[in-house]
């Protein structure tokens, strides 16, 4: 068993949250113990120590609980329980354990927007009729138009289509009523008035903080509360450019209500020893709306989506920079950093140029090496940016989004709902290539995988990166390890600083004592080399490419920066 080494003295003195690096495991594609072709808990478990080498403070595990899996667990039949194909409750008990012992903390994932339309709440709806105290646990209203054959209003699901379906009784009555679903019709969306819902979340937050959780990641947090008078939304006017239309305003996201319910949460995570952190999947519109989820008596943090959404261009990533950081100071809180996850297409192809330069946004032509590259950079970047930050399993191997996965092979709602038109996520979910070996990378035992991986990931298997100094495993061990040891990094001020050159983006990060180096956070993100102003010193602490030199020019030494490349420098002591 390997442990994390502590983090150095200066960040000891201050809340873990606030700098850690937070591992998301998505469990079905983590790793199979039991050889059913589907992650599960023991499997997790069995790789914890590489975890610990690649330095992470933290997992957090995408939904385990009892699910149908129409959306991938993200439709949750039973909060108490675990789906049995990915495990028991002692697993669970064992994996805390387990990973408590080496120093990594484990967040889990609480769906509290919607369940299952096969929870038991929602089967008594079918079982009773209308009006009945099961009704109003769901947001259930009466159709519109004669025969009451419309839906309540014109809102949509996420996933496509409508986002209201007629309710249809167990014993086949066709009811006036309609219940609304942002997600798959089923995922019915739980009405948050209900005091008994509230009562509820309560409840199970404390079922698992009992267990030794120590957090939570809240799914879609910025949607529990509705506008009562369920306007109809105006569509037309979501830009183009919104990523994913979730981050819009709407008369379903980001309702003001939504902060009473994380007002009682806050309570019930600081009740606990240590206490127990709340981190909200929130996507607002604006950064400054972001912020107020983060007020000291409500979320912990926030994942922060306008920079994801970001992209690769200068210009943007520093506004969206700008915006955090100076929004969450407001509230004294710090801010966080994500580029992949189980949603979106993978960083190392949603950067990659294309051949007519449009951006990736579902199956495409791309330059997979300068894809890599610009993610390595990207990532460099964002490790170095005040607070905490993501990465998505997988990152840290350089995967790539994997377009072309048989359409029989795929599961994710998106795809059915949108009758194939967008091809959705699966391609970011591949199971994770661990050796060299066919059949499944050592995903698993046998030769089960519930989607099949790429004929060339061998060359990006753990096994195969793990011993190669220029990998992207070993440029994640290697730039976390810094990350740990470094009191200027983390929470904690930064500050611009000019490289002269509008693509290169370049900050300052330092304690506010000043007793420490600065760091310098450099990337390059054009596509020609640069020359850094000699005064940054040449003290390469991390490199994300091959592409860093240390020139002479007129008798001073300064780093040559690659295209698409980043880097630490060790500064001098401020102050
Ligand atoms: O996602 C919230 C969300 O609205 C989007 O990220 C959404 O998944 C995307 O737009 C679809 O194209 C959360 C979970 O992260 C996601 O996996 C779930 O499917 C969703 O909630 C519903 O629970």
């Amino acid at each position: 068993m390997t442990t994390l080494p502590d983090v150095c003295a200066y960040r000891q003195q201050r809340p873990w949250w606030r700098d850690a690096v937070v591992y998301q495991v998505y469990p079905r594609s983590f790793a199979d113990l039991n050889g059913d072709g589907m992650g599960d808990l023991p499997g997790i478990i069995n790789r914890l120590d590489y975890l610990v080498d690649l330095g992470v403070d933290a997992i957090w595990i995408s939904p385990f609980y009892a699910s149908p899996l129409n959306d991938g667990g993200y439709d949750v039949t039973d909060y108490r329980m675990v789906d049995p194909r990915l495990g028991s409750l002692a697993d669970v008990d064992a994996l805390i354990a387990r990973a408590h012992e080496r120093g990594l903390r484990v967040v889990m994932d609480i769906v509290p927007n919607h369940t299952s339309s096969e929870h038991a709440w929602f089967q008594e709806v079918l079982q009773s009729v209308p009006g009945s105290p099961a009704w109003s646990r769901y947001m259930i209203r009466e159709g519109s138009g004669p025969g009451h054959d419309a839906p309540p209003n014109n809102w949509r699901s996420v996933f496509h289509g409508r986002g209201w379906s007629r309710l249809v009784l167990a014993d086949g009555t066709v009811t006036d009523y309609w219940y609304l679903h942002l997600y798959d019709d089923t995922q019915p969306d739980l009405d948050w008035t209900n005091s008994e819902v509230r009562a509820e979340f309560a409840s199970l937050l404390r079922f698992w903080f009992d267990r030794g959780v120590d957090g939570f990641r809240i799914d879609v947090a910025h949607g529990l509360v509705k506008d009562p008078a369920l306007p109809d939304m105006d569509y037309a006017s979501i830009p183009e450019t919104e990523i994913l239309g979730v981050a819009t305003e709407a008369p379903y996201w980001d309702q003001d209500g939504v902060h009473d319910i994380y007002r009682e949460w806050r309570a019930i995570a600081d009740a606990y020893d240590p206490p127990r952190i709340l981190c909200g999947e929130t996507w607002a519109p604006s950064a400054e709306r972001l912020a107020l989820y983060q007020r000291t008596d409500e979320l912990h943090t926030s994942f922060n989506f306008g920079y994801l959404a970001a992209g690769w261009d200068a210009e943007r990533m520093r506004t969206s920079i700008d915006e955090t950081v100076a929004n969450h100071a407001k509230v004294g809180a710090p801010p966080t950093w994500v580029l992949s996850n189980h949603d979106v297409i993978r960083h190392a192809t949603r950067f990659a140029p294309t051949p007519d330069g449009t951006p990736v946004t579902g199956p495409t032509e791309v330059d997979a090496e300068r894809g890599l590259a610009r993610a390595r950079a990207a990532s460099v970047f964002m490790l170095g940016l005040p607070g905490s930050a993501y990465v998505y399993q997988g990152e840290e191997l350089g995967l790539p989004e994997v377009f072309d996965l048989p359409d029989e092979a795929r599961q994710d709602p998106v795809w059915h709902r949108s009758n194939g038109e967008d091809t959705g996520r699966d391609g970011c979910r591949v199971p994770i290539p661990w050796s060299n070996e066919t059949p499944n990378y050592g995903f698993g035992p046998t030769e089960a995988s519930w989607l099949p991986q790429p004929k060339d990931w061998a060359e990006l298997s753990v096994a195969n990166q793990a011993g190669d100094d220029s990998s992207t495993l070993a440029l994640y061990r290697h730039m976390l390890a810094q990350r740990r040891c470094e009191p200027a990094l983390g929470d904690g001020p930064m500050r611009w600083l000019d490289s002269g050159f509008a693509d290169v983006l370049a900050l300052e990060r330092f304690t506010p004592e000043g007793e420490d180096p600065s760091i310098l956070v450099v990337v390059n993100t054009s596509e020609c080399s640069v020359t850094l102003p000699t005064e940054w010193g040449i003290d390469l602490l991390v490199t994300s490419g091959p592409e860093v030199a240390v020139v002479n020019e007129g008798g001073h030494e300064q780093v040559a920066l690659g295209a698409a490349t980043a880097v630490w420098l060790r500064g001098p002591a401020v102050n």
